[in-house]
């Protein structure tokens, strides 16, 4: 099969253009394409232009409002918040970041509410910025109904994205960013579009069994990682990113929607954390023993979270995004076709 190579620039303009012609405002059309494009560049399938289709359906379903302007609402505390006004949630985060930064700066730790937003994206993207900006970071947000809690048979949680990230002085950053299901419901679609079983353990059919049909485990449920651990950290998502919030949880989002074909709507919580203010002065630098731990994660042979991630994007930096014919065909596809 054939490949393109793109560079990002170019990738970037076509997946922009894309939206643009599907109604969104360049805000919205440029925050969404940007975490697109980094899913692509990072080699992060589950969440690059694979996601292009969704939302697009998503918006012709009428789920998502392409012009929502986001605003900022902040009453000059710990908290401050952004109404997405039912548009994506790049937009909402984008507008948010440089206040959430500038705040858990001055206080030592603030927090960011997303509220109303439609949400398909990677967390890292929106870790990074904050890492970028000298701080530790954590993000977690629900999604809708598609994974059995522990010891249960049918979906209830979310795949429950939760994201970490560090800041190195003068490196990349310690950063991870998993769904707290065995793997991200977009991989479980990937297996399905590529005709791949899943590997054992990762689902359940609607019935409740042990399946490795990803289109049976697509209309049953995905399991948590880690057993009842897994379990437990997707129940604290849904409580702190959606019932205290003051917004869906991920049985709720699931109602509203009335498909997991369509993307989800919900919030999302951002917490922003200024390790000099929390160390306080206390013997050791935070940063340098930081060093000293990772140096001993690899000095054991073992890897450090996004390094395969930093490795693609220096690759793709270099070398461009290559795709395969059959997804340059669905890109040219799109921008082509009128929407609808
Ligand atoms: P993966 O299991 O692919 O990766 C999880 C994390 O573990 C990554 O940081 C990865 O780094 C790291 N990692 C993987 N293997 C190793 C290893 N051997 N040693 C050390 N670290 C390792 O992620 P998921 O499939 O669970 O999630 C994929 C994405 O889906 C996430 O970005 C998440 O935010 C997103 N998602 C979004 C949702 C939403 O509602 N918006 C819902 C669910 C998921 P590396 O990347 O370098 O491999
Ligand atoms: O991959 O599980 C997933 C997902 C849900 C919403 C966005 N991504």
């Amino acid at each position: 099969m054939s490949e393109t190579t793109l560079s990002i620039a170019a990738l970037t303009q076509i997946v922009t253009e894309i939206f643009l012609k599907a109604g969104l405002s360049t805000q919205q059309a440029e925050a969404v394409a940007a975490v697109i494009v980094a899913g692509e560049r990072d080699g992060c399938k589950s969440h690059g232009i694979y996601r292009i289709d969704g939302n697009l359906r998503t918006l012709a379903a009428g789920k998502v409002q392409p012009q929502a302007v986001p605003e900022l609402r902040d009453d000059g505390t710990g908290v401050i918040r952004v109404a997405a006004h039912g548009g994506f949630s790049p937009a909402a985060f984008a507008l948010g970041a440089p206040v959430l930064a500038e705040r858990a700066k001055k206080l030592g730790i603030a927090a960011m509410v997303i509220n109303d937003c439609t949400h398909f994206s990677a967390l890292w993207p929106e870790i990074e910025a904050l890492t970028d900006a000298g701080l530790a970071a954590m993000a977690m947000c629900p999604s809708y109904a598609t994974v059995a809690p522990s010891g249960g048979i049918s979906a209830l949680l979310g795949t429950n994205p939760f994201a970490f990230g560090w800041p190195r002085p003068g490196g990349d950053p310690y950063v991870f960013d998993f769904a707290t299901s065995i793997a991200a419901r977009g991989e479980v679609e990937l297996h399905r579009i590529s005709g791949k079983p899943l590997p054992e353990g990762w689902a359940v059919d609607h019935e409740g069994n042990p399946t490795t049909d990803p289109t049976a485990a697509l209309q049953g449920a995905l399991l948590p990682f880690g057993g009842h651990k897994g379990s437990a950290i997707s129940t604290m998502i849904e409580l702190l990113a959606g019932v205290m919030i003051g917004d869906l949880t991920s049985p709720e989002a699931l109602a509203s929607l009335g498909s997991a074909e369509l993307l989800p709507h919900h919030g999302e919580l951002v917490i922003a954390f200024s390790p000099e203010r929390f160390a306080g002065g206390r013997a050791g630098d935070p940063f340098a023993r930081a060093e000293a731990l990772f140096e001993a994660i690899a000095g054991q042979g073992a890897r450090l979270p996004s390094q395969r991630r930093f490795a693609a994007r220096r690759k793709a930096a270099a070398e461009g995004i290559t795709l395969d014919a059959e997804e340059m065909a669905g890109l040219e596809a799109r921008r082509a076709q009128p929407f609808g």
